[in-house]
């Protein structure tokens, strides 16, 4: 079972992510963690993207799919993964299915999650107020979504043309939520 959460900036992936976790033990890996992490420990790779994250900018392919390999490749024994914010184009995309097609595994469904842009500037913006995070704040937001809407996108019709694509309302609480992600897990599973 290996899942892709994908939508706009704030639409819930890291937070639908964590209930997959405990619900289907899969391992969970998130790209904007990742990059968070990197910039926390002041390594090379947080120095070059940390202005770019701060800006709502997407890193380069090449720094993010190395990231990303290494967990995959590293990761043994495991149920399956979610990709969280990963893929976040269509290149991006067309390398997981090769990194996957390397250990024998597949995307099994994309669970595209909905939600009205103005609910997303709200609980971005709270999130930011709460947690400090560099990136929410009005003016990173807007950048952020407008890149989700000329870069990310696209990625939606690339799950579309594989049969694996799932939309998801999440204009409601995290637990109605949650169990048209369960549904759909179920579902794909079959
Ligand atoms: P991410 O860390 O992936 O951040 P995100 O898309 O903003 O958040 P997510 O959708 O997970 O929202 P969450 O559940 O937290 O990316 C950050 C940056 O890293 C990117 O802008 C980019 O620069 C870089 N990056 C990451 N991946 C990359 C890639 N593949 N390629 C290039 N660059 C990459 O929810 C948001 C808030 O809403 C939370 O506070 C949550 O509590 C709340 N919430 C969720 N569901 C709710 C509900 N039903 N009701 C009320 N509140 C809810």
């Amino acid at each position: 079972m290996n899942i892709v959460m994908f939508g706009a900036p704030g639409s819930g992936k890291g937070t639908q992510s964590d209930l997959i976790v405990d619900r289907f033990r899969l391992t969970h890996i998130s790209t904007g963690d990742l990059l968070r992490a990197e910039i926390k420990a002041g390594s090379e790779i947080g120095k070059k993207v940390e202005g770019l994250i701060a800006e709502g900018k997407l890193v380069s392919d090449d720094i993010i799919v190395a990231l990303l390999r290494k967990k995959v490749e590293t990761t043994k024994d495991t149920a399956g993964f979610i990709f969280d914010g990963f893929p976040r184009n269509v290149a991006q995309a067309e390398v997981l299915d090769e990194i996957l097609k390397g250990i024998g595994e597949r995307v099994t469904v994309m669970l595209d999650m909905e939600v009205e842009e103005k609910t997303l500037i709200e609980r971005l913006i709270l999130r930011g107020q709460q947690s400090g995070r560099a990136d929410d704040n009005m003016e990173t937001i807007k950048n952020r979504l407008d890149v989700y809407r000329n870069v990310t996108l696209p990625v939606m019709d690339y799950y579309k043309k594989q049969g694996c694509y799932r939309q998801i309302n999440n204009n409601g609480t995290v637990e109605q939520c949650f169990a048209q992600v369960e549904a759909a897990i179920e579902d794909a599973s079959k």
